[in-house]
């Protein structure tokens, strides 16, 4: 692709992967950065206000906060510090900037110089033959796109694209206009994240939501964490399984790497955890195979119904089974041809560890598990979900306290922005409330997920791109091929809070509309407006920014998306956009009136802490066809690459929010100055004839004997599973080919990349 790499890259240095994450340097090095983009004062207060009741939501990821008058003054982690002074920098990008770099320049700039450059000022175009982002007026870039939008041959050639960094309001009025407009084409970040989570649990218990609370987590017998990364990730999630810890709870990791955070915890807002040891986190970590834990579950429940067998009556909860479930006796029947020979291989693990986690769940009242994308992202993502599913079933381990299901979110208001309907299949009646709301009748067929939204753009099928608070291009997988499709748009068009590479990889005409980010003061016509979020366990509350916008030429998200919907269809009475974005309170009562849970919204939100959604799972209720929890049977699965190739994931360093670095480092993991490394097991290091820091190509192979490459990656020994490698994303989305994607819920399988590793062709010669 001829992006240019960050000259530390031939810097690297290799140190041994940590054994315990936070503490003192946690928060030295949030500081560093935070004061490297901004001053003490803006950095002041952005940390004082953050995930306080007043203050501003975390912009970082999902995790939920403690009840009102249960915080620390200091309720964040070092990764929340950076997320929020990543936004609140000083620095600017100003039209001069656009003047001195053609489009093509800044294309091959790297992800982390263009995040460096600061915040996006005002509205710019590049117009068709021109090489170059001007200035251009609000009111000017709207109308154009406008006029694009009614021009199309059929709605169904827009694309409304968003992460979830949207607030609720914003997102709401974004898929009000794209279904009045007339599509459903409002693929997200989601469809690349926890997709399969959404559609293993909508099919097993009728909502495609976690089920427990903050105070689950505490209260648990035993947790289990499948495929996440907390340390990094979640950081507050590990101040919660302290609490499980020294609640005498216990905590089971499943992971191809021996993350730092999963192994021990030094709380760094309390003088223990700054100067003590710290807590040991996992009482047992399974270093499992890439794409192992279908069987590890296939085999936990194998053992839980042969223990049943051996003394009835006493290890499976009966009641919960007769009375709330379906399928079980399908199921049951299906589990018990479970191989251990296919179990052992598939895993990588012993049958004796596996027994120990057996035992250890005979003993536990109440079990969670939770995990993040190295269990979403692989092919069959689905059916390891609804094997975990089963296993929780099988004893009761749903609808009562420490139990239930726990896919932890990635963005803040990710499961937000889903339950205000930016999800290309809303159901009918979602669809149905918001026509008798707004007095339009919406679009029925489905529309495009992020995959299919490439191929569509890649296929002619769809001309218009509007991507809200992401950077699509780097976020999807099959590069080349995703920015090639995006390039045959007639027209691409980004709100953003800073520059990324989606800006630099341009339909005909391309536009970069600049917008407040969560931390800046929004007034509106209406007087100082606030934005609501939901977090990861259903609490929905407000978030204020503090922070003076980054420059007068800004609107907010919602502004935007309401001026364009009314230049779009026109003013009408029965959707007031004006009004809308005058004052979000008005937004809040449509809200109340079409998503369920969301009665009183505007009264319940102004409560200190906000409000739990209900989940009907916990009362029992299953909305699924029977009106009962399912059992599923999975077929077993395993990744089998061909000899002399590992699988390979692509995942996130300690210093990085997706897709923008925000250094060289990953700190834990001991890698320092670059991020074109591998992770390979020694063994297979041995085995592959690989030397340390050697210079190899990293070429993945697909079903259609296509293959895809990116070069330069230094080897790292690294204590991965045997057979599994690692690198970070976005460098190697590249690798991942666009039809790579989970059975049933499209996601790409990010974390399962079959791929060999060629040596450098410096090194050959
Ligand atoms: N600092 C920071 N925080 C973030 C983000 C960020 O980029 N930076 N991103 C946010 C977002 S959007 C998300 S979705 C979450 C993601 O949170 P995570 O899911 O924790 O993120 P990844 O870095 O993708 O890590 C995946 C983890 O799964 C493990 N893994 C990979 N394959 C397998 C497997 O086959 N089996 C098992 N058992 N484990 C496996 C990896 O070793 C790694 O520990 O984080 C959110 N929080
Ligand atoms: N290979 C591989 N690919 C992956 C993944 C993986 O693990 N491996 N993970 C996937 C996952 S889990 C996810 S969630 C996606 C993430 O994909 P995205 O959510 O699309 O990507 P981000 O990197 O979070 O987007 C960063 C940009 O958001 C904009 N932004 C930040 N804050 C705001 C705001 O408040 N408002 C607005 N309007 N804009 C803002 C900034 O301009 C910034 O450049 O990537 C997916 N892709
Ligand atoms: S755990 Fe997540 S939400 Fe909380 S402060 Fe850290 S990044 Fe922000
Ligand atoms: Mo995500």
């Amino acid at each position: 692709m001829g992006v240019q790499e960050d000259p530390t890259d031939d810097r690297l240095a290799v140190t041994p992967p940590k054994t315990w994450a936070t503490g003192v340097p946690a928060v030295t090095h949030a500081l560093r950065y935070s004061l490297s983009q901004t001053s003490p004062r803006r950095t002041m207060l952005t940390l004082l206000t953050i995930n306080q009741v007043e203050g501003v939501d975390c912009p970082g990821c999902a995790w939920p906060e403690p009840e009102p008058g249960k915080r620390h003054m200091n309720e964040y982690c070092e990764n929340g510090a950076k997320h929020i002074n990543d936004e609140a920098t000083s620095r600017r990008v100003r039209p001069e900037f656009f003047r001195q770099y053609t489009v093509e320049e800044l294309g091959r700039k790297s992800d982390y110089w263009l995040n460096q450059q600061g915040r996006l000022t005002e509205p710019m175009v590049k117009r068709p033959g021109s090489d170059h982002y001007a200035p251009i007026g609000w009111e000017e870039a709207l109308s154009l796109m406008a006029r694009e939008l009614r021009e199309l041959d059929s709605p169904d050639e827009a694309l409304f694209y968003t992460s979830g960094r949207l607030g609720n309001e914003a997102a709401f009025l974004l898929q009000l206009f794209a279904r009045a407009y007339g599509t459903n084409n409002l693929p997200d970040c989601s469809n690349m994240c926890h997709e399969s989570s959404g559609a293993a649990l909508n099919e097993t218990l009728g909502i495609g939501k976690g089920t427990v609370s903050l105070d689950d987590l505490h209260n648990a017998d035993l947790v289990f964490v499948v495929g996440q990364n907390p340390g990094t990730n979640h950081p507050r999630m590990l101040s919660a399984l302290e609490k499980t810890k020294r609640n005498g709870g216990s905590v089971v990791a499943v992971n191809t790497l021996p993350e730092a955070g999963l192994m021990r915890f030094k709380h760094p807002q309390r003088p223990r955890g700054v100067l003590g040891r710290g807590t040991v986190i996992a009482d047992q970590f399974l270093h499992i195979r890439a794409g192992g834990d279908l069987a590890l579950f296939q085999a936990l429940n194998l053992l839980l119904l042969q223990a049943e067998d051996e003394n009835p009556g006493t290890v499976l909860d009966h009641d919960f089974i007769r009375e709330h479930s379906t399928g079980f006796e399908a199921f049951a029947e299906h589990a018990r041809k479970t191989s251990w020979d296919d179990v052992l291989v598939a895993t990588g693990l012993t049958r004796e560890e596996i027994e120990q986690v057996h035992e250890r769940v005979l003993k536990a009242r109440s079990v969670i598990v939770c995990w993040a994308m190295g269990v979403t992202q692989h092919k069959h993502g689905v059916a390891t979900i609804r094997e975990m599913v089963n296993f929780l079933m099988l004893r009761g381990n749903l609808a009562r306290s420490g139990a239930g299901v726990c896919p932890v979110r990635g963005h803040s208001n990710v499961q937000g922005d889903r339950t205000m309907g930016v999800w290309e299949r809303m159901p009918q009646s979602f669809l149905d409330a918001l026509e008798r709301e707004f007095g339009f009748t919406s679009p029925k067929k489905h529309g495009y997920d992020s995959v299919d939204a490439i191929r569509a753009m890649r296929d002619g099928k769809a001309k218009f791109f509007l991507g809200v608070a992401g950077n699509f291009v780097r976020a999807a997988p099959d590069s080349e091929v995703t920015e090639q499709a995006m390039r045959r748009c007639r027209l691409t068009a980004h709100i953003s809070t800073k520059l990324n590479r989606s800006h630099t990889v341009c339909g005909e005409t391309a536009l970069i509309l600049p917008t407040l980010g969560r931390s800046d003061r929004d007034v509106q016509a209406g007087g100082e407006q606030f934005v609501t979020v939901e977090d990861s366990m259903s609490m929905v509350h407000a978030s204020r920014g503090r922070l003076a916008p980054a420059s007068d030429g800004l609107l907010s998200e919602v502004a935007i998306i309401s001026r364009l919907a009314r230049r779009t269809l026109g003013d009408s009475p029965a959707i007031p956009w004006e009004e809308f974005e005058a004052d979000y309170g008005t937004v809040r009562d449509r809200i109340s009136r079409v998503v369920p849970g969301f009665e009183d919204f505007n009264e319940r939100v102004s409560r200190p802490g906000g409000f739990l959604l209900p989940n009907p799972v916990n009362d029992l209720t299953f909305r699924t066809s029977t009106g009962k929890a399912v059992f599923t049977c999975n077929d077993f699965e395993m990744l089998r690459p061909p000899a002399g190739h590992l699988v390979l994931q692509s995942l996130r360093s300690h210093d990085q929010w997706n897709t923008i670095p925000y250094a060289m480092d990953d700190r834990y993991r001991g890698i320092h100055n670059g991020r074109r490394v591998v992770m390979v097991n020694p063994e297979d290091m041995a085995s592959l004839g690989l030397a340390d820091l050697q210079t190899v190509d990293l070429v993945s192979v697909w079903h259609d004997g296509t293959e895809r490459r990116a070069e330069g990656f230094r080897v790292v020994p690294y204590p991965t599973s045997r057979g599994s490698a690692a690198a970070y994303y976005p460098e190697t989305n590249v690798l991942v080919p666009l039809d790579s994607v989970a059975d049933i819920s499209n996601c790409p399988t990010s974390k399962g990349i079959v791929v060999r590793l060629e040596p450098a062709a410096a090194d050959r010669a």
